[in-house]
């Protein structure tokens, strides 16, 4: 059911009622940047409530960072979920449906169920696509509640990681990490370091090699991070394969077939006891297969500055869509949010934007089941620490801010329009700190 929903013209089309909807700002997906960002401009619009309309087809809202935690035996999914009509904007109007075609020569959009809406400011905000079917044999594993093959990273398979781990008694457990971009790309080491730690915990650590396959050819890409977690892997005994992709899972058999990148001939057959998968992942579809928007790979190409449209000035792009080279991080849709909407007042106003994104992205990198790695850096891959101590040493401090702290500012500030990130926190602690432009 569409919330608020005025359409300007309904058109009776062969019994088929479509509906014809303007806005001046037009938001598509409702998720972390969406909804944040729909929250901050229907304030800005909030005498008219046809200005912003979001186009959103999910009956629910997730905050995606506690699937870790889940996965690590802490909390459950209803501790992350929310009815999407009680987080988008009451200001706003929400139609229920996917967007299916972007046309911005003509400014307007069309929805599944054959609606269109015209805009004068677009702003994309549609994530990315899990694609589990790119792995052959991965779903049938997902789907089978007896295998032991699953994934944190939705909220209809994070409910058995926990379940496969606690059955997991001896052998081998094998994590991996796609040849794809990721969001939080922190995540697929993260769960392994919960497992690792909940076995150690039962006396059983001995009998199981756990094994970290990633694609990339480094364990984390800021140098800082990476020495710190190869310190981790070596003192917890973590095994970790570089270069190294998932192809195949054989569930009836417990085998993963892996590829090394560096040689892609060669494959390697692997049994397991445990396979926690990070699925590839691409744009939505309605992004991918617009060429016009998009580039090769089917991001929205934005200036990395503005993040505004190259081409179309009246596009902006935020989160984990966006073709810029930061960390996909709920961190960095934080700080992307004061920018986008800035530069969208000045473009409405007709003056040069003044916001400028410096790439700033954050992780909290959960090294067992009650300390934290709080990762934070830049386009540079250069540390932007916020606290007043060294964030590449494990922290309790951290580790309760991951579970408690951060679940809080978002679905109180952030997702209201008012948390852009830490960068005030950092000036109070680092006031002589110098910002790389
Ligand atoms: P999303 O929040 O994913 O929203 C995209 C929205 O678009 C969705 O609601 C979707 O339904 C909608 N949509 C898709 N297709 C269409 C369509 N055709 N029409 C209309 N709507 C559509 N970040 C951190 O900062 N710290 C962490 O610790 C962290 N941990 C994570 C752990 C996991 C397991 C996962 C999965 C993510 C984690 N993240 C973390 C990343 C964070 O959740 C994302 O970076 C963030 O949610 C991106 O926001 P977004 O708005 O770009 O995309
Ligand atoms: C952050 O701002 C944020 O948004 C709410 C997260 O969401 C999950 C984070 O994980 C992190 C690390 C940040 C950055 C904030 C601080 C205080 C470092």
């Amino acid at each position: 059911m569409n919330r608020n929903l005025s359409p300007s013209k309904i058109i009776d089309f062969q019994n088929v009622r479509l509906a014809h909807h303007s806005c001046k700002i037009l938001v598509l997906g409702g998720g972390t940047g969406g909804c944040s960002m729909a929250a901050k401009l229907s304030r800005k619009f909030k005498e008219k409530p046809s200005h912003v309309i979001v186009v959103e087809p999910a009956e629910n809202h997730y905050y995606q960072p506690f699937f870790t935690l889940i996965g690590g035996g802490i909390g459950n999914v209803e501790k992350c979920r929310r009815s999407m009509k009680d987080v988008l904007p009451k200001n706003a109007q929400w139609i229920k449906d996917c967007v299916i075609e972007i046309d911005p020569k003509k400014n307007n959009i069309k929805t599944k169920n054959g609606d269109t809406v015209d805009y004068e400011i677009l702003i994309v905000a549609l994530g990315l696509k899990l694609n589990w079917q790119a792995v052959p044999g991965l779903v049938e594993g997902l789907d089978n509640p007896n295998s032991q093959v699953c994934s944190i990273y939705s909220p209809e398979t994070v409910p058995k990681v926990f379940k496969a781990i606690e059955r997991t008694r001896n052998g081998t457990a094998h994590f991996t990490y796609p040849n794809t971009p990721v969001k939080c790309a922190g995540a697929p080491q993260k769960i392994a370091y919960l497992a690792e730690s909940y076995w150690r915990k039962q006396n059983l650590r001995d009998n199981i090699n756990v094994v970290y396959n990633t694609s990339l050819p480094v364990i984390f890409g800021v140098k800082k991070y990476a020495d710190a977690l190869w310190e981790v892997c070596n003192s917890r005994d973590v095994h970790v394969n570089l270069s190294t992709n998932l192809i195949q899972v054989r569930p009836s058999e417990n085998e993963a077939v892996f590829q090394s990148l560096d040689k892609p001939d060669k494959t390697r057959v692997e049994k397991y006891t445990l396979l926690h998968v990070t699925p590839p992942m691409t744009t939505p579809d309605v992004l991918k297969n617009n060429r016009d928007l998009t580039n090769e790979q089917g991001f929205l190409r934005v200036c990395e500055k503005t993040l505004r449209h190259d081409k179309y000035h009246n596009i902006f792009g935020i989160g984990d869509c966006t073709n810029t080279p930061n960390s996909k991080t709920m961190a960095a849709v934080a700080s992307q949010i004061k920018v986008v909407y800035n530069n969208v007042m000045d473009y409405l106003m007709g003056k040069e934007m003044s916001q400028v994104y410096e790439g700033y992205a954050s992780c909290p990198i959960v090294t067992g089941n009650d300390k934290c790695i709080l990762a934070e850096f830049d386009y540079k891959l250069h540390p932007r620490e916020t606290f007043p101590y060294n964030q590449g040493k494990e922290s309790h401090l951290a580790f309760v801010m991951k579970k408690e702290v951060f679940p809080f500012i978002y679905w109180n500030l952030m997702l209201n329009g008012y948390w852009h990130g830490p960068e005030a926190f950092r000036k109070i602690f680092h006031p002589f700190a110098k910002i790389d432009k």
